[in-house]
């Protein structure tokens, strides 16, 4: 059973600001053990694709296509968030694919301002019909690189994205006017928050100058209809197998990912190291 369904209000937000933050969304003992499964988890550290930005500071991510049965399958096939998901994009969805973001201390690099679907438009699919889901995995501040986003700007549509200068992203002479027309919002969370934000709103994320790592865990979804037209390195419509949300402590800490996630292979891999997600 979902136990945290949204309200139409909760729905009306993210139309209108591309955005919704849910508060204490999974609780302390969910948290504790998909950290302390994250942090000793060889098998998914193993496949760490490191990305550099602009001035050549070094972020990592681990990204998977299909959710197994551990625990971070728990949280992406998990009603809390799959049945969210549905509301919010008014559809069946599926799993596009997971990544656990990975900002080290004091050598994590910022993501460029992006679209996800500027991006995503790339693998076939025709509509921005497609959201994700962040959880805060470590307290996220302005100091160690937490995400912030421009509200409202969904509504831009699809803005041109590629190599500008030194940066991978959107157009900079585009984001330039858009960040003096719509609000910036932080999203400093502690460790269960969650931010649920658009394919089509622009987002990014400093570099980490702080002591403290900030790991999140962050779940993508399409929907049933934008099933894409052709091939790409993330998956075409594959039905879901939702689980209820108390499997997450059932599951628990059961030591590392397994092997249905399939993390992307090395060849894949350079499409990340490129900036496309
Ligand atoms: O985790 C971050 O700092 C950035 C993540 C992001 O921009 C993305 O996944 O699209």
């Amino acid at each position: 059973m979902n136990t945290h369904p949204l309200t139409a209000a909760q729905v009306k937000q993210f139309n209108d600001e591309g955005y919704l933050i849910r508060r204490g969304y999974y609780d302390r003992e969910e948290m504790d053990l998909l950290l302390q499964t994250a942090r000793a988890d060889h098998n998914m550290l193993s496949h760490n694709i490191p990305v550099k930005d602009a001035s050549g500071r070094q972020s990592q991510l681990s990204l998977w296509n299909h959710p197994g049965d551990d625990i971070y399958g728990m949280f992406s096939r998990g009603r809390r968030m799959v049945d969210a998901m549905e509301q919010l994009l008014s559809d069946e969805v599926y799993h596009y694919h997971s990544k656990m973001m990975l900002k080290e201390p004091k050598v994590g690099g910022a993501w460029e301002w992006h679209q996800d679907y500027g991006y995503w438009y790339q693998n076939g699919c025709l509509l921005p019909d497609m959201a994700s889901g962040l959880i805060a995995v470590d307290r996220a501040t302005k100091e160690n690189g937490c995400l912030q986003l421009l509200a409202g700007t969904h509504k831009m549509g699809r803005v041109e994205h590629g190599k500008f200068g030194e940066q991978t992203g959107a157009d900079p002479e585009r984001v330039k006017v858009a960040i003096q027309r719509y609000p910036m919002v932080y999203f400093e969370a502690e460790p269960g928050d969650v931010l649920f934000f658009h394919a089509n709103v622009l987002h990014a994320s400093a570099a980490n100058t702080s002591q403290n790592p900030r790991w999140s865990l962050i779940c993508c979804y399409n929907t049933k209809t934008n099933d894409p037209y052709k091939k790409s390195h993330h998956p075409n419509y594959t039905p879901l197998k939702k689980v209820d949300d108390d499997m997450i402590k059932k599951v628990g800490a059961k030591g590392s990912s397994d092997d249905q996630n399939s993390f992307l292979k090395k060849e894949e891999d350079q499409t990340i190291a490129a900036g496309k997600k």
